[in-house]
């Protein structure tokens, strides 16, 4: 497959543009990261916001991250992957496996928003600092219900497929998208994590198997894995944790 893969997201963050960046790494796929591509070489945010503009065809995306492949464009982080995974490699076989990889990938895209809304409970386009309250409440909820509850389910996931992985017998975009919130959850709420990971073997040893991938271990030791920061989805704020 020769076919230039375009990734287009916001510079700076990880964000969700990280799942599907991902599955391009592992895959070892030709791809241009448009968000690191400077401007002058036709990329960054103006690139992103000329195709947010006026599309590819009459394809235009609601919001990024979005892919452009020749004439075609993909958007929503979770299809992104899917579309990627199945393209290189990364997804289950049979077409029950592929279709319950989709919903694994979707339900990981739940989450990612779950944790957004901690640090943004009532608007996106409000500063954290004025919707603290709001942010107090919504964190102390996710880390007492909703990170045991999806935690749990890929706990669950594993437990019953003898391979290691969440579905089908081999690494799929699924599992890299259960290693980036893992690193995302530890990232922002190592308290928390630190009290309850213990109750979820199967998912840790996905994790640092998936962090062993030679392909992932190459991209992650490389600058172009930007480190977690207060602009992204993961956010490391401390009231917001706690065990
Ligand atoms: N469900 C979408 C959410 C996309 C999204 O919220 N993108 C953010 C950046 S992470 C954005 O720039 N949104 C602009 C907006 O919603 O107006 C996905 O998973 O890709």
């Amino acid at each position: 497959m020769s076919e230039r893969y375009d990734l287009y997201y916001w510079p700076g963050i990880q964000g969700r543009g990280e799942f599907p960046r991902l599955v391009l790494e592992a895959a070892e796929a030709p791809y241009r990261d448009m968000a690191r591509l400077d401007e002058a070489a036709g990329g960054g945010v103006p690139a992103m916001m000329r195709v947010l503009e006026t599309g590819i065809g009459h394809h235009i995306p609601f919001a990024p991250p979005f892919l452009v492949v020749g004439d075609r464009l993909v958007a929503q982080s979770a299809e992104i992957s899917a579309y990627l995974g199945e393209r290189l490699g990364l997804a289950p076989d049979t077409e029950a496996d592929r279709l319950f990889a989709r919903t694994i990938a979707l339900t990981t895209a739940d989450l990612v928003t779950d944790a957004h809304d901690t640090h943004h409970p009532i608007a996106t386009s409000l500063y954290y600092a004025d919707q603290k309250p709001e942010a107090l409440r919504r964190a102390q909820e996710f880390r007492g219900e909703r990170m045991p509850k999806f935690l749990g389910w890929y706990e669950w996931l594993l437990e019953m497929n003898d391979h290691g992985v969440l579905v089908g017998d081999r690494l799929t975009y699924a599992d890299l998208g259960l290693f980036q919130v893992m690193e995302g959850l530890r990232y922002a709420f190592p308290r928390r994590m630190g009290a309850i990971e213990g109750r979820y073997p199967r998912v840790i040893a996905l994790h640092d198997a998936v962090a062993q991938h030679p392909a992932v271990a190459r991209y992650l030791a490389s600058p172009r894995r930007l480190p977690f920061n207060e602009d992204g989805i993961f956010r490391h704020y401390p009231e917001l944790d706690g065990e």
